[in-house]
């Protein structure tokens, strides 16, 4: 990317970040998402740890403290005083929070934030506050959570942060497509209805909410929805790893029991990926339906993200904080993939459903039938995923499939930081200033350390 563009950008996405910062977390959009957000807070922190590492260990705390006693980090942090301009709000829920969850990447921003500004961590006892919250919010998924293929299942289409991709449409054929609660859509002044789930789905979404909220968010009561997601395996595989680094830091000295224990389940979560969720016609892995046992066979980037756990070299930039271990490589790791699988996941990246049918990365695979480049999850190139799927290659050493999904960052600044993007044209879809588009803008730009996964420990000799 040229200089006077990057420094360009560099501004612009700061200036995003700032406006959507309220003093003690930031929006992920003013207008169309007023409240605190889970997954969007980490990585914003992700984004501000370079220039504002204080105010990413903010976000994180703030929204670790809305966690509820059993462990769960809510979805949304309500801001009370804006109930009207999001639905459904704290009024449907009863309470400050939304019941419902999203992804886990929370520990692997803690640590990415630590790592950034290690005095400062140091001084506010970062790891100590949040370290406690995020292990238990760890057990939350994998005790209460469980699904019989012992990976978390999600309860809610916007559980799985990708709300209407195709992976759940026969789960949500079961669904009634009728609540009790009127269905309020204050998200249609904001973005336009082809880009937005539709009305049924919605009623099949309020549905869903409202049985879960009445049986008082009881994970042992069924739904009608219960589905493994292997993004959201992924990254909680990959915060586990997380935690194991965060436990070394905190015990002075390494050789502490618990980053084995994190280790040892990191490595469970990534073989119970291999053995349910990997589908070698499509050469990804997919979703599965906890009611029914079966594989969800669509190709979705979703799909895509456990190259994360492909393994690669030692990250330079994370060993200096962690404390036991100075260097060793991820080969042969209990937590990374089995034997063939990068590669296979690498050639579906690059083939035609995906990178190699268009100039983005597309959310859902270009060849399957449900592919619509404008409609939220269902098509467009969202920025959260090419930056993971980024991180994954880079960490890989493949530069050239690297060099195609920075690309994607390249449109953000000129398309005002949208929601996501057509894949083909680069044109801005759903909202604009959009904060994780400008967090991971940042994160792009200003990374000196591409390779930043937390390394799962060394096989023991
Ligand atoms: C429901 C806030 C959230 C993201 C999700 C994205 C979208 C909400 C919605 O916006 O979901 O949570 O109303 O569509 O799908 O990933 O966290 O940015």
């Amino acid at each position: 990317m040229h200089k006077d563009f990057e420094e360009d950008a560099v501004d612009a996405a700061t200036r995003v970040l700032n406006s959507n910062w309220t003093g003690r977390h930031t929006v992920p959009a003013t207008g169309l998402y007023p409240h605190q957000w889970s997954w969007d807070s980490a990585f914003v922190a992700i984004g501000n740890r370079h220039r504002e590492p204080g105010r990413a260990r903010a976000e994180l705390v703030t929204l670790l403290d809305a966690q509820w006693p059993d462990g769960r980090v809510p979805q949304i942090v309500y801001d009370v005083g804006r109930d009207d301009d999001y639905a459904p709000g704290a009024g449907f829920w009863g309470a400050a929070t939304s019941g419902l969850v999203q992804p886990p990447v929370h520990a692997w921003a803690a640590w990415l934030v630590h790592c950034a500004d290690l005095a400062g961590s140091a001084r506010e006892g970062f790891l100590a506050r949040v370290y406690p919250r995020l292990a238990r919010w760890h057990e939350y998924l994998h005790g209460l959570r469980a699904g019989g293929a012992g990976l978390p299942v999600t309860k809610h289409p916007w559980e799985t942060g990708t709300d209407n991709s195709p992976l759940w449409d026969a789960a949500l054929e079961r669904v009634p497509p009728r609540s009790r609660t009127p269905v309020r859509r204050p998200d249609l002044r904001h973005a336009g209805t082809g880009e937005r789930p539709g009305s049924r789905d919605y009623r099949r979404y309020y549905r869903l909410a409202e049985t879960y909220r009445d049986a008082g968010c009881a994970d042992d009561v069924p739904v009608g929805f219960a589905m493994v997601c292997p993004l959201f395996s992924t990254l909680l595989a990959v915060s586990e790893i997380a935690l194991a680094r965060m436990a070394e830091a905190l015990s002075d000295g390494g050789g502490d029991a618990r980053a084995d224990v994190h280790e040892a389940t990191a490595a469970r979560v990534v073989a119970a990926m291999d053995e349910h969720l990997w589908d070698d016609d499509l050469g990804q892995y997919v979703a599965l339906d906890d009611t029914t046992g079966q594989r969800v066979r669509r190709a979705t980037v979703n799909g895509l993200v456990p190259l994360l756990l492909a393994g690669g070299p030692e990250p330079a930039g994370t060993s200096a904080a962690r404390s036991g271990r100075t260097s060793g490589t991820t080969t042969g790791a209990g937590a990374l993939l089995g034997p063939g699988r990068a590669e296979r996941l690498l050639a579906t990246l690059a083939g035609p459903g995906f990178l190699g049918g268009g100039p983005n990365l597309p959310s859902t695979s270009r060849e399957d039938p449900a592919f619509d480049p404008a409609l939220y999850w269902r098509g467009p190139a969202w920025f959260n995923m090419s930056w993971l799927l980024l991180r994954a290659v880079q960490t890989l050493g493949r530069d050239d499939l690297a060099a195609r999904l920075r690309e994607h960052f390249a449109v953000a600044e000129p398309e005002i930081f949208p929601e996501y993007t057509d894949p083909d044209t680069g044109t801005g879809r759903g909202t604009r200033q959009f904060s994780w588009t400008a967090a991971l803008t940042l994160d792009v730009l200003l990374s000196t350390d591409e390779c930043i996964l937390p390394t799962p420990a060394p096989p023991s000799a």
